[in-house]
This record gives C-alpha cells, structure tokens and sequence, in this order.
C-alpha cells in the first residue's frame, strides 16, 4: 500500500471497527506541531505495512480537535505540499477513545512527548511505546513492559526515521520527515543550537536516498516552512487566539505575532473574544502582541474582562510590575489597551506575576 493511499483510506478503516478488534493507536503532543504530525503518520504508516500488524488497524491521531488543528498553518503548509487533505485526518474528536480502549483491543505509541496530559492520563495502561525527544521527565513512570526510546536529538522526526530505516516507505513519507528534520534543526545550522550528531546522520541517508541536494535543500526547505508558519493572513480572529496559547487558571494568555493595537481592530474582536471566553470559560483573556520590524522588537498589551475587581487588580499589576501605560483612547469598555516600556518583559515574566496574584479567587 502507497502512503497516500494509506491517508486517504483511514476514515474507512474507523467504520470497520467492532468491538474486540485490534486497535493500535499512534499519538503525539497536545500542541500537535509538525514532528507531531508527520511521525505519528508515518510511524503508523510503517506498522501497517508489518506482518506483525497485519490483523491490527493502524492509526495515526492528531491530538487536536479539528476546528483548532488550522492553527498550525506550518502544518497545513507541508499537507498541501502533498497533497494530503486535511480532511483525511484523525482529530481528537473524530474517535472516542474511552469507548475504544474499553470495547477493543487498544494499544498506544506515544510520540514527541511521554507525560501524558490529566485529561488522557486513563491511556496510560494501553501505552506499549514511547518515542520522545525530550528530556526525561520522571513524574511519569513507565513501566518495565512499555518500550522506551527517549533521545535528545532536534526532531521527533529523526528518531522515526532511525526506526523505519530498514524498511521500504514511501518517498513522499521520507520526504516529508526529511522537510521536518530540516525545520527543526533550522537549516541543520550548527550555530542556532538545534541540530544534533544523529539528526544529520539521518539527514545524510535521507538526501541520499531521495537524491536532494543538500547545499540547495537545507536552507530552502527551512525557509519555505518558515515562511508558512509565520503567514497568519488565513487564520479567523478566533484561530489566532488559540494559536499561541498559555493559561493561569481561569486567565487565558494568548500570544500574537502581530501588535495588539492592530488585533483589537478587528471588526469581529468582541465576537471573537465573547465566543472565547464563553468556550473556554476564560474569565480573563491578556493579549500579547509582538511585532519585529528590523530586528526592533515592539511590544503592547490588550486586556479584556468582564469582571470589574480582577480588571482593576490585574491592571495594577501590570502599570507597577510590567511597565505598561494605559491608553485610554484606544480602549473600550471591554478591551482596555496598554503600551510596553520595557520589550524584554515577555510571557516568560507575566506568568509568575499571575500565578502570584490572588488567582483562587479570580
Ligand atoms: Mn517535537
């Protein structure tokens, strides 16, 4: 079977699914970046092609939903490269995965993370593999049954790429690790700190096999995801809230690419933020913008509450601890707005200021 073929075909293979059948699910992080993606659909790929699998329906899951899955516009960038639809894929809520754990046979391989979020921690007995590039985290632990493969390297991609190596796939599979080893690395570039030894050992076989030219391919296939993952222009006024988002409780911080003087002109913001806060029952929302123009970083700050006290307390907050000023002006009765003095004080700061405040009770 052809790997797009594969793609294509596997909405069919949920229907077929009856109680007691063998169900092996590949799943990767929450924020479902592009090693997430890309490993989990061709690792899945990869078993389904095993004699061992042979009675299994393999299945590569986006931990997303689909309606935010667009988010990741560098995502839907290498898709299209594909021409895979988005349409082919397996979102968190295309399955139910309670009712599949308790009526198949499931099992589980965790890729790009090995913590299970609360919410899945009930997958825990169905994980048989782990397969991360991250630094160990001992909060959870595996036990001895569950294969374990955790490497430091710049890309889950590249850990997928050394397990299928034996294996014929498809070249558009290989290519499309090879363009996220590229990406992660950025450019195999030794000075931005990502790339590490096996990362270009796999880099190398992969060039080879696919006859890409390294000198020319390296740097372009960085700069066309580049490029993708920094074009916004397609994404609605809600999507770019949950493009970039961090959360203190019932304060939701949502980081943008753009300033926040511009975002709050959108002519949809007060749908879009209402709607928000409604879903998420975010009770603050602080947005973040950040714009560089010329290596010039430029910062400002938009607030939007319904609850008076907190509004007051968190703007205290921010005029005495993260040099901002108020401007009147260009705030409304929901959505105040703020400068930044400072444009080194990012996320990084604003979040222990808000875990310190009072946030039980906002
Ligand atoms: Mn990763």
């Amino acid at each position: 079977m052809k790997f797009l073929e594969y793609l294509r075909l596997m909405k069919e293979k949920i229907t077929l699914i009856k109680p007691g059948q063998l169900v092996h699910l590949v799943i990767g992080n929450e924020s479902c970046d592009l090693d997430s993606m890309v490993s989990s659909m061709v690792l899945a790929f990869h078993y389904t092609c095993l004699e061992k699998y042979q009675n299994t329906i393999v299945l590569p899951m986006m931990n997303k939903t689909e309606q935010l899955f667009p988010v990741k516009v560098e995502n839907i960038y290498l898709l299209d490269k594909y021409n895979i639809s988005m349409d082919f894929l397996i979102y968190r809520d295309t399955i139910n995965l309670e009712t599949m754990q308790q009526e198949c046979k499931m099992t589980v391989s965790l890729i790009d993370h090995h913590v299970l979020p609360e919410d899945l921690k009930f997958l825990k007995r169905s994980v048989v593999e782990v397969i991360d590039h991250r630094p160990v985290d001992t909060t959870e632990e595996w036990s001895d049954n569950v294969h374990i493969d955790i490497q430091l390297v710049g890309s889950c991609c590249t850990l997928i790429s050394s397990h299928i190596n034996n294996h014929s796939v498809s070249q558009i599979a290989l290519e499309m690790l090879y363009d996220v080893i590229t990406y992660d690395t950025i450019g195999y570039r030794e000075d931005a700190g990502k790339v590490k030894p096996m990362d270009l050992q796999v880099a190398e076989v992969l060039e080879k096999k696919l006859s890409i030219d390294p000198v020319v391919n390296r740097l372009q296939r960085f700069e066309d995801i580049n490029d993708a993952h920094r074009n916004i222009s397609m994404l609605t006024t809600e999507q770019l809230l949950y493009k970039d988002l961090k959360i203190v409780g019932k304060i939701y911080v949502p980081g943008l690419p753009m300033l926040a003087q511009r975002f709050i002109q959108r002519t949809d913001i007060t749908e879009a933020l209402a709607k928000f806060s409604r879903d998420n029952s975010a009770e603050v929302i602080i947005i973040m913008g950040l714009e560089v123009d010329d290596g010039h970083v430029c910062r400002d700050l938009a607030l939007y509450t319904k609850m008076q006290e907190e509004a007051v307390t968190i703007e205290s907050m921010l005029v005495t601890r993260f040099e901002v000023n108020k401007i009147p002006d260009k705030s409304t009765d929901d959505i105040k707005y703020y400068t930044q003095n400072n444009p080194k004080l990012s996320r990084k700061q604003l979040i222990p200021l808000l875990k310190s405040l009072d946030v039980e009770h906002v």
